[in-house]
């Protein structure tokens, strides 16, 4: 182990969802780079934990009926759990609503108190006089000051991307119970950031990690900073120091969090947290894209006013788009860890691979699983695997083990470049370029096995069969043991085809142009199986139905959202627009998949159509038939679960009771 230490840190998962393929852009980096570490022989420290505070999670905790203790706790297990089965391991995976950052976030505010970095202001707040309560951050929607695109009340997440003080956002509407918020007076507390530029400005130039961050930084800091507001009227968080009416807001304990976790994995292992924190050992942030001014102006900021260390890097990894569309949960566009992907048996490590080996880390990067099914078939299987295979089964087959001899120095030549290399991209985070020079290590070995041809060699001159496959072995050898950052479990089940018995993981990079201390192999068996067309067609499935569930709950919303929009009132022209007509239920049947949405045949007198609609959870088909009820006509046509839907049926509340005009009206009649 060497005697300087490294502190990586991932970006933490806020404990109101479960785990999907956008948060692991960011794990399986920080992972695969730890790994890399370790092979060659540093001593690094990876932590990471669970977001527990703030509004996401009290507001889902309100919706699920539990506590935001309660819902923290399952997921936080859920994330545990998940990223081990990712073969994500992490020295310590706290909480923030653990004793141990409650109370580290307390003494750092304290701190900046104590050194004048916090001062005491009454700002105008959104406030909901319905809920009777402020509305912090996410309970509160509405415009962004600064593009005009809907917004959250601390971000806008779906336009300009500027972090939103409390107060600044237009147009607010209550999150609890859609009603028109007002701004109220309150005492806030606000961190000083604006004295921080020059700091900062030089603390950025030297910031290592990717540029995207860095840049990202320096333009922000061009556009002048303004002080934050650091306190929250909630009751769910770290109390403000000497004010417990207020908590303190979730973006400054949070990431004290990387601190506070790494407090207690030094407990744990008598190790030492403040030779990073307090001293100069090089602290590493993994985080995802959007969160560069959190990492790279605020918290630096804070740190530094609180009187310790700031982070060496910060390395952004860029956003997820499915099927070339904007990653959406709400919308279907989204990838979920458990259920998309293990459980549907697919290993960890081809995923990782697809993470990782598709595009450069700081790009957007596209998931679909057509592409997956490429990427995994051409090169895990085709490449790495086929090399693999090949020299092994040979080798057992043919030779009885690992012949003696040393490797030809041009092979050792050859991994010693590649490790290179790939060392060289590493410390660059530039992950793609590393992985693509690993694989050009199997495709050479892959040309150099079918160039020299050793099962034709060994009919003729068995010494010098033996020698293209020793030389074929210890590619083999050395392709294990890069690729096992990456793909640690498929790693590891090579290295013990390779004849070994012990971990992989515990074997430094340097030892891949090192010849085998033994001859044994044991019989090989097939490392990447392939993915099939018919699993292909399952995996899609999956997500075009969830695609279409999204399409029919959005419609759902927007109609809700119709009917309480009640000040944006329309002309009579516009309404006259509408074409409304009675129409007679010939036939109704259920959509296969679907819980919510039956097909159904009207008749509007001279015309039939056919209408999807979202009322399954109350009618049965059965009932509906022969009922007068009316639509709208002259709706543009959509898809729904993949079946055309001409036209509206109409129905009111939470039960949709279907509108009947009375059995005097025949069918076609227009309602005016
Ligand atoms: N919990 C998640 C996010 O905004 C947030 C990260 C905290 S890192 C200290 O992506
Ligand atoms: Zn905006």
């Amino acid at each position: 182990m060497s005697d300087s230490p490294l502190l990586v840190t991932c970006g933490l998962p806020y404990t109101n969802g479960p785990c999907h393929i956008g948060h692991l852009r960011t794990y399986v980096p920080a992972d695969f780079y730890v790994r890399y570490q370790r092979h060659l022989g540093k001593e690094v420290v990876f932590i990471c934990g669970s977001d527990n505070h703030g509004t996401p999670i009290v507001i889902s905790a309100d919706q699920s009926g539990k506590t935001p203790r309660e819902i923290s706790e399952i997921y936080h297990t859920h994330f545990d759990l998940t990223f081990k089965r990712m073969n994500i391991f992490f020295d310590q995976f706290g909480m923030t609503d653990d004793p141990a950052n409650h109370q580290r976030t307390q003494k750092i505010v304290q701190s900046l108190i104590d050194n004048g970095h916090v001062y005491q202001k009454t700002i105008s707040q959104s406030y909901c006089p319905k809920c009777s309560m402020f509305l912090p951050d996410r309970y509160v929607e509405g415009i962004c000051p600064h593009c005009g695109a809907p917004a959250r009340g601390d971000e806008c997440d779906q336009g300009c991307g500027k972090h939103l003080e409390p107060g600044e956002i237009t147009k607010p509407v209550c999150k609890v119970c859609g009603g028109n918020a007002e701004l109220r007076d309150q005492e806030h507390y606000f961190f000083r950031l604006g004295d921080f530029s020059e700091f900062l400005e030089n603390y950025l130039s030297e910031l290592d990690g990717t540029s995207n961050a860095r840049n990202y930084a320096i333009g922000w800091l061009k556009e002048g900073l303004h002080d934050w507001c650091i306190t929250r009227t909630l009751n769910w968080g770290v109390k403000f120091p000497g004010n417990d009416d207020l908590v303190v807001y979730v973006w400054v304990d949070a990431p004290i969090g990387y601190m506070a976790f790494t407090e207690e994995w030094a407990k744990k292992n008598n190790g030492n947290w403040e030779q990073f924190w307090r001293g100069s050992q090089p602290i590493i942030h993994f985080i995802g894209q959007d969160i560069i001014y959190h990492h790279c102006v605020f918290w630096p900021a804070i740190l530094k006013g609180a009187g310790y260390a700031t982070p060496h890097a910060v390395v952004a990894s860029g956003m997820v788009k499915i099927n070339e569309k904007k990653f959406s949960k709400s919308r279907g566009n989204v990838v979920w860890t458990n259920d998309d992907y293990l459980d549907q048996g697919l290993p960890a490590d081809y995923l990782r691979y697809y993470l990782l080996a598709y595009t450069s880390h700081t790009k957007e990067l596209n998931f679909s699983w057509k592409i997956f099914q490429e990427r995994i078939n051409n090169e895990l299987v085709d490449t790495l695997g086929n090399f693999l295979y090949r020299t092994l089964h040979f080798a057992a087959n043919k030779l009885g083990g690992i012949p003696d001899g040393e490797p030809e120095t041009e092979i050792s030549e050859r991994i010693q470049a590649t490790i290179d290399r790939v060392s060289a991209e590493m410390e660059h985070y530039e992950f793609k370029n590393a992985i693509d020079e690993m694989m050009s290590l199997a495709g050479f070995g892959n040309t150099y096995i079918q160039t020299n041809a050793p099962w034709k060699l060994i009919k003729e001159d068995r010494q010098a069969a033996e020698l293209v496959i020793l030389n074929c072995l210890q590619i083999a050898k050395a392709c294990t043991l890069l690729f096992d950052a990456l793909i640690p479990e498929k790693s590891q089940h090579a290295w013990e085809m390779l004849g070994y018995t012990d971990h992989v993981a515990s074997h430094a990079i340097t030892e891949a142009t090192q010849g085998f201390a033994h001859t044994n192999l044991p019989k090989p068996s097939i490392l990447f199986a392939k993915i099939e067309d018919d699993t292909l067609t399952i995996l899609e499935d999956i997500m075009t139905k969830r695609i279409q569930e999204a399409e029919m709950n959005e419609n759902t919303k927007i109609n809700e959202n119709t009917e309480t929009q009640t000040d944006e009132r329309i002309s009579i022209d516009e309404f006259g627009r509408v074409e409304l007509k009675v129409a007679k239920i010939l036939s109704a049947e259920k959509i296969e998949g679907s819980k919510k949405l039956l097909k159904i045949q009207v008749t509007l007198g001279d015309e039939e159509r056919q209408i999807v609609s979202g009322i399954a959870q109350y009618y049965t088909p059965e009932e509906l038939v022969g009922k007068s009820v009316v639509v709208v006509t002259n709706l543009k046509k959509a898809k729904l679960f993949g079946v055309e839907s001409d036209g509206k049926i109409l129905a009111a509340g939470d039960n949709a009771s279907l509108l009947m005009p009375g059995d005097d009206v025949s069918p076609g009649t227009k309602i005016l």
